[in-house]
């Protein structure tokens, strides 16, 4: 029997958790070989509908859940972890600009960097979803300098998983057909999805496709504005797609990516394809013994670049707005 995984999820008592937790628990995430322990932080005002959602995990007797600890204290639920998943942050509310929340997370992803640095494993690995995730991302491993840069990341999965599902539902093609498809940037509406390198079976998407317009006037402001409008249909933000996103992005880093594919992942920019190092950039990458490559060589043309430019832009904006929580 292998021994058991320690998982951290913050935001525990939050909507996107409570549609990740019994997935991880049934085994969804790491296999239906891998016992987990969750380890589960929210803020004090939250206890008693965490204490509710761990009666749910209790009776739902998963063969796979070993033990469950609830907690205000991320030194508690940080404590010898080998997974963060970091859910939990404040939601934008009326009045609040798009540079407040960044202030208010950004101090709240400081501190648990801070905790994480302090009594995570050594080799664990850490997966940002609360917004802006990718500055969030950038805040939490700057101020975790013991633990090495490349196993922070940052969620664009669930962008990834949007283009595939449009890609599919135009050509009536299954999902699982669709290979090497990208979400450049910033996991917000400056994301670039690129289906330039997509194929099914060999051939490019682009060919199948065969309409440029479809693709700059629907697919990709669709999938740039997809979150928006499922708040605007559900009257709240994507939580079970967000969940499923999570799951696909730590069974991929730990599980390994399909052969001749890769996926997108949030991660530290290196100077690949052009982009400056030192920001959280969705870039395709590959991944085996839970080890992510960023794929290299992909021609990228004028139309695009300026995309990717974009992108990278408004990540430096974001990273000067809080660079005061940088050390
Ligand atoms: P909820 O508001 O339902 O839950 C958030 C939970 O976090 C609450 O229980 C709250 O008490 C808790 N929390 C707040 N401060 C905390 C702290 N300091 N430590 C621990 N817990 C804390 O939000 P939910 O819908 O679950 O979304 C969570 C985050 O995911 C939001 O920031 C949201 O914007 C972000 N998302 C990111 C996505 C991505 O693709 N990267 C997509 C989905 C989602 O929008």
């Amino acid at each position: 029997v292998r021994s058991p995984v320690r998982i951290a999820i913050t935001g525990a008592a939050g909507q996107i958790s409570y549609s990740l937790l019994f997935r991880i628990a049934a085994g969804d995430m790491l296999g239906s070989n891998q016992p987990v322990i969750l380890q589960l932080l929210d803020i004090p005002a939250a206890k008693k509908i965490l204490d509710g959602v761990v009666m749910e995990l209790q009776d739902c007797a998963f063969p796979l859940l070993v033990d469950i600890i609830a907690t205000h204290d991320p030194l508690a639920a940080f404590d010898q972890v080998d997974i963060a998943i970091l859910v939990g942050a404040r939601p934008r509310k009326q009045g609040m600009e798009r540079k407040d929340l960044l202030q208010i997370n950004g101090d709240i992803f400081k501190r648990q960097g801070q905790a994480l640095n302090q009594v995570a494993k050594r080799d664990a690995k850490i997966l940002v979803v609360g917004n802006p995730a990718n500055t969030n991302t950038l805040i939490t491993m700057s101020n975790a300098p013991d633990l090495p840069a490349e196993n922070f990341s940052g969620m664009l999965r669930l962008d990834h998983n949007r283009a595939l599902s449009q890609v599919a539902m135009k050509l009536a093609q299954p999902v699982s057909s669709i290979r090497k498809m990208i979400v450049w940037g910033n996991h917000s509406s400056t994301q670039y999805p690129d289906l330039y390198h997509a194929e099914i079976d060999g051939t490019k998407v682009t060919h199948l496709i065969n309409d440029q317009a479809w693709i700059e006037d629907y697919f990709i402001p669709t999938v740039q504005k997809r979150g928006a409008a499922v708040i605007e249909a559900r009257g709240l933000s994507s939580a079970a797609s967000a969940a499923n996103a999570i799951i696909d992005h730590l069974h991929s880093w730990f599980l390994g990516t399909r052969e001749n594919d890769w996926t997108t992942m949030g991660i530290l920019s290196d100077g690949s394809y052009a982009i400056p190092a030192g920001v959280i950039y969705g870039f395709p990458v590959v991944c085996t013994d839970s080890k992510r490559k960023i794929v290299s060589g992909l021609e990228i043309d004028s139309v695009s670049r300026m995309r990717l430019t974009a992108a990278y832009e408004e990540l430096v904006q974001e990273r000067d707005a809080i660079k005061q929580l940088l050390p």
